[in-house]
């Protein structure tokens, strides 16, 4: 009896917690999706949790690591929440709970950097529901005998609208934002200098190997929003100020009206680990960025441009990338596609030859010029070197480690990447014996990945391959072994294969 009790106690609290975050959802739907209950404290979380753990989290989950920081949020919101239906069978103490968890989600909504005077109203609102059906719960439920089956019945409804509403709220979301509507609304200009067309031959023809353009959907995304930030072209504004004669505003219709460049651009994460497939290679399209600098006349005391993005997360790009005559572009075109809302819609910003984390800022709404010992960007008090120029690095991606193939020729194939210096040269060694020069695929640009080719005489056995390149200023890669933090993993990727 007493057991049963507890159980619907418990259900009532978990149905009570679910309406509360499906009603705040249809909320947030309506003022930010960012500003949900679950969204605004797994930022906050995401914004302060140590960097060890953030290291953990992307070498275990990878670009999943925002589904499993999720999933922990929400096991641990339903735990929280069948609490305070147990603690709601004596007293006050359970909906206190439940204004407790509403009122932390509230303050940590209303202080993200993107929020508005609206942010904690979705979780405020939600909790007062919570506690209101939380108390008429517990209420019917002591009125009854503990077997009666209309107890379980009053929970799954509750737990059902709960669902059912915050899956309104979310569609609701990116309908209303209509940060969708607006991206499908776009034809992409034909910019002023066109790539030219892909040299044939840059593509080596191994079976099993990626498409030298990386398709849109297969791109790898790494970013700390756990809410895509869902802008709308037609009101996006770049703000150029700091360390400048004038401020500069670019609005989205003179971007697209400028002298348009389209470009093929390797990026890569830092926290790409050797053999790692944080990187993608896109034909982009984009105004570049030195024009504008100029425009807004950059005083000599500079030495950096540190980026924001609309969610407050923030870039220092060194000035000379940015004005050294390399492609740094506000990109507004992914492969003939206006940007995937989660890479940047409706504008990111893309500099060849550095790590993302210190230039590709998506969502990007400001430039302010300034000097590196007067600011710090996001990752770099949570220990990532301020300055992340791409190290030179090489992959094995056929055969694919720890696969059997049989004895005779074998193709092996991987890419290599220095991006702004460009590769001239791969090297292949077998059971450390003599590195063997690989043939490199055609060249599209010093700024893309070249892939490369070797053809191997195997014999029968336990074999262990290994790959380095060289690139256009002559350096070699190491073989030193580093980790990801704080500026770039090094290494020699290798692979065991058995020769049957
Ligand atoms: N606004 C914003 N931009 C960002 C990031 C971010 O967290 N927020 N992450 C950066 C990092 S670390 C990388 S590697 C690239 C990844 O871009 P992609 O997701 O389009 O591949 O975006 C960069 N731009
Ligand atoms: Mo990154």
């Amino acid at each position: 009896m007493k057991n049963n009790q507890l159980l619907i106690a418990a259900g009532a609290g978990l149905a009570s917690g679910v309406l509360a975050l499906g009603l705040a959802e249809v909320v947030a739907g309506l003022v930010s999706p960012s500003a949900a209950p679950i969204i605004a404290l797994g930022d906050v979380v995401v914004d302060n949790v140590p960097a060890w753990l953030k290291t953990f989290a992307v070498s275990t989950f990878g670009t999943h690591d925002k589904v499993a920081l999720l999933t922990v949020a929400y096991l641990i919101a339903a735990a929280l929440s069948a609490l305070a239906g147990v603690l709601a069978l004596k007293g006050r103490l359970g909906t206190w709970l439940v204004l407790a968890l509403g009122a932390l989600a509230a303050l940590a909504a209303a202080t993200r950097p993107e929020a508005s005077a609206l942010s904690a109203l979705p979780s405020l609102i939600g909790a007062a529901a919570g506690m209101f059906v939380l108390d008429r719960l517990i209420r019917t439920n002591r009125s009854r005998p503990p077997d009666d089956r209309r107890a379980v019945l009053g929970l799954g409804v509750v737990l059902g609208v709960g669902i059912a509403t915050g899956g309104i709220g979310n569609w609701l979301g990116a309908r209303l934002r209509g940060a969708t509507a607006s991206r499908e609304a776009i034809k992409l200009p034909v910019p002023a200098d066109p790539a030219p067309a892909l040299p044939s031959g840059v593509e080596v023809g191994v079976d099993g190997m990626e498409p030298f353009l990386t398709p849109n959907a297969d791109f790898y995304r790494i970013d700390t929003a756990l809410s895509v930030p869902l802008l709308k072209a037609e009101d996006w504004e770049l703000r150029i100020h700091g360390l400048v004669d004038s401020e500069v505003t670019l609005t989205w219709a003179q971007l697209v009206a400028g002298d348009l460049i389209e470009r093929d651009l390797t990026l890569m994460c830092v926290s790409n680990e050797v053999g790692g497939d944080l990187t993608g290679n896109a034909r982009w399209i984009g105004l570049p960025v030195a024009p504008l600098l100029e425009r807004a006349g950059v005083r000599p005391a500079a030495d950096m441009v540190l980026s924001t993005s609309s969610d407050g997360w923030t870039a220092s790009t060194p000035l000379e990338t940015l004005t050294d005559g390399r492609d740094a572009i506000l990109a507004i075109g992914m492969n003939g596609e206006p940007l995937p809302l989660e890479h940047g819609f409706p504008v990111r910003m893309i500099v060849p030859g550095l790590y993302g984390y210190v230039s590709a800022t998506k969502w990007v709404v400001d430039l302010e010029v300034t000097r590196f010992d007067a600011v710090e960007a996001y990752w770099t008090p949570r220990g990532w070197s301020e300055r992340g120029p791409v190290k030179t690095g090489s992959r094995i991606d056929v055969p694919s480690n720890g696969t059997t193939v049989d004895a005779g020729k074998v193709a092996v194939a991987g890419i290599a990447w220095a991006q702004h210096r460009g590769i001239t040269a791969v090297e292949v060694r077998v059971n450390e014996g003599a590195w063997q020069p690989a043939t490199l695929a055609a060249e599209d640009s010093v700024d893309t990945w070249r892939q490369w080719y070797f053809a191997w005489e195997a014999s029968s056995g336990e074999h262990r391959l290994q790959v380095r390149a060289t690139d256009g200023d002559g350096m070699t890669q190491t073989g030193d072994e580093a980790p990801p933090a704080p500026d770039g993993a090094t290494g020699w990727h290798e692979i065991n294969v058995s020769v049957r």
